[in-house]
């Protein structure tokens, strides 16, 4: 009897856009480059709560402050969907927190930068959650099904997010000089960082080949990152602001913006752990975990009697 070449009948089905669902065969390589990037960005979800929750008690007004708590909610049941997706490929939800816990896993980058004003709440919706979508409408349409359709409802939320961050800097942006100069001082922090968001250079970047091929990733960091710049660099416009970028430019033959370089050094001195706020944030997440380890007893089924 001829076995079947597995591997290829899953490229097949990859390359004719047909999902890959829990209980189908896959590659190991597979399963676990999609437990690596689903966790990841679960992690990057309940991370990402944390310098945004830092103005929940100081938000200016009490619609701002109900916008702010909508969406840090949002963003934890975002995790959630992740950490579900990512448990139908074989792993424990506890594992996959442990994992963070232990710093074995990684989680976005722009979450280990501090929220200084509450312009930066407004630059974090436009800018961070902007370039959250821009990854995350590619991902719709990722390979493997559980990820797709988390992402879809995600991608949603989302989008309110991005429009109440630019509505929060537009009001800045019409408002006194002292306003003004809030709005841009969060812009020209949160810009680089941003940009960072989108991972390594093509040329660096270790899992894309791979990825691109199972049709995990469909668009390539620098492609994603430049379709960012050209959305932003219009979008700035109406904001009467600049973009702390001497060298941003359009480019008429490319029909691109060009930018200026980013510092890569920073962008793996943060992913390694030593950004200014990375051993904050870790321990913020191991102290709640701590903390509702009460939470987790009581939900617990009860043993059922005789055992
Ligand atoms: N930060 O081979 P590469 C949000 C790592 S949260 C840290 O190009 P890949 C939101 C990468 O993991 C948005 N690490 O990787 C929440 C890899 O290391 P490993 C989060 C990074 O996976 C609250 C190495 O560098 N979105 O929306 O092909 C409030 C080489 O990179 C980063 C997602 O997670 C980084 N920025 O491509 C507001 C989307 N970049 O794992 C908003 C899902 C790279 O080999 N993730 N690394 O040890 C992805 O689409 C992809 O994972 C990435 C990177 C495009 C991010």
């Amino acid at each position: 009897m001829i076995l079947p070449d597995m591997e290829k009948l899953f490229q097949d089905k990859i390359d004719a856009e047909i999902k890959i669902e829990p209980k189908d065969w896959m590659p190991e390589g597979y399963r676990k480059n999609n437990i690596r990037q689903i966790s990841q960005h679960a992690h990057s979800e309940i991370v990402g709560m944390l310098p945004e929750g830092n103005w929940i008690g100081r938000a200016p007004s009490l619609k701002r402050k109900a916008i702010l708590l909508a969406k840090v909610q949002d963003e934890a049941g975002h995790g959630l969907y992740l950490y579900s997706a990512c448990e139908t490929l074989g792993i424990s939800r506890e594992e996959t927190i442990n994992d963070l816990h232990s710093g074995k896993a990684k989680y976005s980058s722009i979450f280990n930068y501090p929220t200084l004003s509450w312009a930066d709440i407004g630059a974090i919706g436009w800018l961070v959650d902007g370039a959250a979508i821009m990854n995350q409408v590619m991902l719709t349409r990722t390979s493997y099904g559980p990820y797709a359709r988390a992402m879809v409802r995600i991608c949603k939320e989302e989008s309110f997010h991005q429009r109440q961050g630019f509505e929060s800097l537009l009001v800045l942006s019409k408002g006194t000089e002292e306003q003004k100069a809030m709005c841009q001082d969060a812009i020209n922090r949160w810009w680089w960082p941003a940009l960072m968001m989108f991972g390594p250079r093509d040329s660096e970047s270790s899992n894309s080949d791979q990825s691109m091929k199972w049709k995990i990733k469909r668009k390539s960091n620098d492609e994603l990152r430049q379709q960012f710049v050209d959305m932003i660099a219009e979008q700035i416009k109406v904001l009467g602001m600049r973009l702390p970028d001497d060298n941003l430019k359009w480019n008429e033959e490319r029909k691109h913006y060009d930018f200026g370089e980013i510092d890569w050094k920073e962008f793996w001195e943060v992913v390694k752990g030593n950004g200014p706020c990375n051993k904050q944030r870790l321990e913020a997440r191991r102290k709640a975990w701590e903390d509702g380890a009460w939470v987790r007893e009581a939900a617990k089924p009860p043993t059922p009697k005789g055992e």
